[in-house]
């Protein structure tokens, strides 16, 4: 297992839209997924989409549960959102890929989902409270899209300045 870099704004990768798994669930799936899974442990993070590592399959980790002696790590590979309701809800979302940036986004407080699991096997639930708004921003990642891709373009801007502004300021730090 290995930690990855995150990919951040303004990252033209960030923007692509990533492929299926064709075929099963190898263990070249799994050790890739072990791999996003220690990344979004170290980060640290409750959702990674393989995109963030710089590759673009439709694959995503996630562990929602509080405790770190009590992981409940998730896979989902070709998850597919089946059906939403109408019901919206707004969450304080932030993305590691959008570090130290967080804002208030509306999605739907429910929806069922289909997806391979870390065996391949098929998979058919229903989401709801975090689970919901976590599934729904990873799964935008799998289409290029960020969460700050739902605020006005005033406040994406914004949030995409202050990142590379920080990032240009680590990289001085480290210089001196
Ligand atoms: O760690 C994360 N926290 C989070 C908080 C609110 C809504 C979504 C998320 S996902 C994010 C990790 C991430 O960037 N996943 O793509
Ligand atoms: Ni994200």
């Amino acid at each position: 297992m290995a930690i990855r870099e995150i990919l951040t704004v303004p990252d033209p990768r960030l923007k692509e839209v990533s492929r299926p798994v064709v075929g099963p669930v190898t263990d070249e799936h799994r050790a890739l997924m072990d791999d996003m899974l220690e990344t979004m442990y170290d980060a640290p993070g409750i959702g990674l989409a393989a995109i963030q590592i710089g590759v673009p399959l439709r694959i995503i980790v996630m562990d929602l549960s509080r405790e770190e002696d009590a992981r409940e790590p998730r896979y989902f590979v070709n998850p597919e959102i089946l059906e939403t309701v109408e019901e919206k809800k707004p969450y304080e979302e932030g993305c590691l890929s959008v570090p130290d940036i967080f804002d208030e986004v509306e999605r739907s407080a429910r929806c069922r989902l289909r997806y391979l699991d870390y065996n391949g096997n098929a998979v058919e639930e229903w989401a709801e409270d975090l689970y919901a708004v976590c599934i729904q921003h990873e799964m935008d990642h799998l289409e290029g899209t960020l969460f700050i891709d739902h605020l006005s373009r005033l406040k994406r801007q914004r949030a995409i300045d202050k990142v590379k502004k920080a990032k240009l300021r680590a990289i001085r730090e480290d210089a001196n």
